[in-house]
């Protein structure tokens, strides 16, 4: 049995303000509540996780780049650069390191420049509409997703 060790979390422009301004549509967890939540998912599935959050598109762009050696999955909500970025797409691409796309919200039940999304075709997979649990249910695909 094969058994990942490493997940790398990123989050985004502004969802350093979870749990802090628009609770509707975010919910009221904070990212530091959420994180601390996820590590304990993480425990109990021995994955090793760990996270990031970047406002800035390079720095995004950066953190794909500096996982290429150690992590074996990535779980990505890249905000608003979802809908404008090559850049992040391409770096995703570039490390062919297996990521899936997570959405707080329904983006499709929004706005329709949130409908089109950048990475979607290069994920293994699109969480949208869960809430903050969407990561939760990345966390627990990439578990059965590296079992062999
Ligand atoms: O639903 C999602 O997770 C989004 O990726 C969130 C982005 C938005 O641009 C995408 O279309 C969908 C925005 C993140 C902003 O996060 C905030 C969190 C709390 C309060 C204000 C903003």
């Amino acid at each position: 049995m094969t058994k990942v060790a490493n997940i790398l979390l990123i989050n985004g422009p502004n969802l350093n303000l979870l749990g802090l301004r628009e609770p509707n549509t975010y919910g009221k967890q904070t990212l530091p509540e959420l994180i601390a939540h996820l590590e304990q998912v993480a425990k109990t599935l021995q994955i090793n996780i760990s996270h990031t959050q970047h406002n800035g598109e390079g720095q995004i762009v950066d953190a794909i780049h500096a996982a290429k050696e150690t992590q074996q999955g990535i779980i990505i909500n890249a905000g608003a650069y979802t809908h404008t970025s090559i850049a992040i797409r391409d770096a995703l691409a570039g490390v062919t390191i297996p990521f899936i796309e997570v959405h707080i919200s329904n983006v499709y039940k929004r706005e329709p420049f949130r409908h089109y999304s950048y990475l979607s075709d290069q994920a293994i997979g699109v969480i949208a509409g869960l809430g903050v649990y969407g990561y939760e249910a990345a966390l627990n695909f990439f578990n059965q997703y590296f079992m062999e």
